[in-house]
């Protein structure tokens, strides 16, 4: 991507060995409600600073492929309808110059390209529920089995099929390590029910991983699922009958390919009276400090 635009404090903390960890900005766009959604992009950049890793918030701002977000990149992606922009997206913003949220999977991509090795996100897209018959799987997936960075989420959200969505990593030889416990997260939940090969302890135990990784395979990123606190989870019992109710009306509305993810996240928004909202906002906070961690440990290992 010759027409990549790094910041420069993200170019300088490249050039520097520094930590830096890129953040998604379709989250931003159409997976939290306006205003909080501008509120948060800030706030997920200021917990960042505030460990000494330099934040690279990535979008496509009128065509171009950027990595780390100025004050007025951060309100297109906040304030602005613009499209929710997987891989396959990229050209064709680009050559129309357009401005694009990219997904888990565009900005492991182009993440990749810059040579940062480590994300952080709320909940990696995955198999959806009824992919047998609709073929509904996330290029999240995808995506992750080429791009070399290590993603650190809450797992998947409770909305897709989760034992799907692991077989499938399983095929496409992503590595999955649960941070401090093998038990897989379900985004809002701590657990899941379904359990992982893999544990690892601390950012250090992450970024040796990440080492052996580039020594063993060509390509391809690790994911880091990293469970939300017990404390801070949404009720399971509230949770099961939201997320039923969100199936309800996505199906009655018909809602389908890459508008399901927001229009559930929205509708569970709303039928939870903004509890699910605190939830998803702690889970990404989580995630943020776990691959600050990684990326400092990264930082030390490699400098
Ligand atoms: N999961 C969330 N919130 C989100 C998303 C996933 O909890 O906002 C977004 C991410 O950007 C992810 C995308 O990459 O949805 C997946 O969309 P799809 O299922 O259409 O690939
Ligand atoms: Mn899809």
């Amino acid at each position: 991507m010759s027409t990549l635009n790094i910041a420069p404090e993200v170019a300088l903390a490249m050039a520097e060995g520094r930590p830096i960890v890129a953040l998604e900005s379709t989250i931003i766009s159409h997976g939290l409600p306006r205003p909080r959604n501008r509120e948060a992009a800030q706030e997920f950049e200021s917990i960042l600073r505030d460990l000494g890793v330099t934040p690279a918030t990535v979008a496509v701002i009128d065509g171009i492929p950027t990595v780390g977000l100025d004050a007025e990149g951060l309100a297109t992606i906040a304030d602005k309808d613009i499209a929710k922009a997987s891989v396959r997206d990229l050209p064709i913003l680009m050559a129309k110059g357009l401005s694009g949220a990219t997904t888990v999977a565009a900005t492991a991509h182009i993440a990749a390209r810059a040579g940062i090795r480590v994300f952080a996100t709320g909940g990696l897209g995955g198999v959806h529920r009824g992919a047998s018959d609709t073929f509904d799987e996330s290029a999240d997936l995808s995506t992750l089995a080429d791009a070399r960075i290590t993603v650190v989420s809450a797992g998947v959200k409770s909305v897709l099929d989760i034992p799907g969505t692991l077989e499938r990593l399983e095929t496409l030889s992503v590595p999955v390590i649960g941070y401090g416990t093998t038990a897989f997260p379900a985004f809002w939940l701590r657990e899941s029910g379904y359990t992982l090969d893999w544990a690892a302890e601390n950012g250090t135990e992450i970024a040796a991983i990440m080492r052996a990784h580039d020594d063993t395979a060509d390509r391809g990123g690790i994911v880091v699922a990293n469970p939300i606190p017990l404390d801070q989870q949404w009720d399971p019992a509230e949770h099961d009958r939201v997320l039923a109710q969100a199936f309800a009306a996505a199906d009655a509305q018909g809602v389908r390919g890459k508008a399901v993810t927001p229009f559930l996240l929205g509708y569970i928004v709303e039928a939870s009276g903004g509890r699910s909202l605190e939830v998803n906002l702690d889970l990404v906070r989580n995630n943020i400090r776990v691959a600050a961690e990684i990326a400092t440990a990264w930082s030390a290992l490699t400098r």
